[in-house]
């Protein structure tokens, strides 16, 4: 059994923009940079039509509330509401928008709503090199000072930038690191760009929408040391530092941590604080932490001498083909033999949930939603018609368990929505990595129906909600 979740709960499931959407250059949308990504590497991702929820989003809402969630959380695209850079709104955006919001409300599904997942507009790419320039940081402000009064009547819940850290330290995989050469610099000043617009996401939202409540969005992976030698334990600690904890850190508490200080201190890399900067970000006052989490990574000491390896992800779905990555005298990444992996190589680790809940509650004592979680799966539909998918199911269960315990423990955490409720792409493997409890049809190309067919974990799900986490 389960231990109690408290009244009021969110269950929901997750998504965001370019994922889920397509209708990439519909009703006056123009490209993001995740869409010009996806596209030439087809044909494993098809981003001109995504999961075709531009056109099905009362589909997917209507399964959203007969399985009885109470939240869901997606993204609103950039480039759908300023498509160029003329200035003008993009009415049919707002739209869209605007009427999947009232889908949801109508439902009784409370709206999460992410400012910004992944999608640069080219157009701001061209203009400002994307965050690499500091003119993003007042079109940035007008973008969510517009989304805020266009929607701030209704969604009370809003998410600043899906997974900075994750951006920043493997901005090769997410496109980010545009200059690779001098990637090593640049990241901070790029970081330090992002900050200033997570800052005017939070001090906006407090301005404009009533009532309105906003947190950043990390993507956590807790890092546990690979021995009891003491040198594990250090690795460990510098692990989560440097790609999670100097993010918590500076949302939390608003400034730069002494960490990190000394880290650019030591290696000359300081980014460009301009004054006024660390103001800004002193009034960014979070009113609680998104948080993603899917598995987790074993440190182990790494001497200064070794030579130094990048994380290189597993692309092709076949276990075995990741290398973790060497960070000589800070620490390196190793497997660990007390956890399963998905055929990615991604650890299947329920206590990690737990964990990471403790250790952010007790750090900042803020409430916590969580904003992704799951299990990506090589599927498709049996031949009885149906989406047979146990190790979802396995994989829910005892997260969500796990969940229940961080709560017993003490955690405030006020819901969970699992990535993803409809099939999408994955950021790296399109469709052949599948996310859902609601499976799409985008295999066959003779009949691209884009049908939503609810797996065995739609079902599943469905009866642990309307039980408020028992079942
Ligand atoms: C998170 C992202 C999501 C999502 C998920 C699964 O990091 O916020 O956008 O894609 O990971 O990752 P992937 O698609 O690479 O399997």
């Amino acid at each position: 059994h389960n231990p109690k979740f408290p009244d009021n709960f969110l269950w929901g499931g997750s998504s965001s923009s370019w994922q889920v959407e397509g209708a990439v250059e519909e009703d006056g949308k123009t490209l993001s940079l995740m869409d010009l990504n996806t596209r030439t590497k087809k044909p494993y991702a098809d981003d001109t039509f995504a999961s075709d929820h531009y056109h099905h989003y009362k589909e997917d809402v209507k399964l959203m509330a007969d399985a009885g969630l109470t939240s869901y959380r997606f993204s609103i695209a950039w480039s759908r509401i300023y498509p160029d850079n003329s200035g003008k709104v993009n009415q049919k955006g707002i739209d869209f928008y605007n009427n999947l919001i009232n889908e949801l409300i109508q439902h009784g599904i409370t709206p999460i709503v992410t400012v910004y997942h992944y999608d640069m507009p080219v157009w701001i790419d061209k203009q400002y090199d994307g965050w690499y320039g500091r003119g993003i940081i007042d079109e940035f402000d007008k973008y969510v000072r517009t989304i805020y009064k266009a929607f701030g009547d209704r969604v009370k819940y809003w998410l600043s930038i899906n997974e900075q850290n994750m951006q920043i330290c493997y901005g090769d995989w997410l496109g980010i690191d545009k200059h690779p050469d001098t990637w090593f610099e640049d990241k901070w000043k790029v970081n330090h760009i992002i900050n200033l617009c997570h800052a005017k996401a939070v001090i906006a939202c407090h301005e404009l929408v009533p009532g309105g409540k906003i947190g950043p969005v990390p993507g956590y992976v807790p890092i546990y040391p690979d021995s009891s030698d003491p040198k594990d334990q250090i690795a460990a600690m510098n692990a989560e530092e440097m790609t999670e904890k100097v993010w918590d850190d500076l949302y939390a508490h608003r400034e730069y941590n002494g960490f990190i200080k000394s880290y650019w201190k030591e290696n000359n890399i300081d980014p460009d604080i301009r004054p006024g900067d660390m103001e800004l970000i002193a009034k960014a006052k979070i009113d609680f932490f998104g948080l993603n989490c899917y598995r987790s990574n074993t440190a182990k000491y790494c001497a200064p001498e070794e030579e130094e390896q990048a994380y290189e992800l597993n692309k092709s779905g076949k276990k075995g083909n990741l290398k973790f990555p060497k960070v000589p005298g800070m620490y390196q990444l190793v497997a660990n033999p007390h956890v399963k992996t998905t055929d990615w190589d991604w650890e299947i680790d329920p206590v990690a949930m737990r964990y990471m809940l403790r250790y952010v509650w007790d750090h900042y004592q803020l409430p916590m939603v969580i904003t992704e979680n799951g299990f990506g799966e090589h599927e498709q539909v049996s031949e009885d018609g149906k989406v047979h998918d146990p190790q979802r199911i396995d994989f829910m269960r005892d997260q969500i368990y796990q969940i229940g315990l961080a709560i017993q423990d003490g955690c405030q955490v006020f819901g969970y929505n699992p990535w993803s409720f409809t099939d999408l792409l994955s950021t790296g493997n399109g469709m052949s990595k599948r996310y859902g409890v609601v499976y799409i049809n985008t295999t066959d190309d003779e009949k691209l129906d884009f049908k939503r067919i609810p797996k065995d974990s739609y079902y599943w799900y469905s009866q642990l909600v309307k039980s408020n986490g028992q079942n």
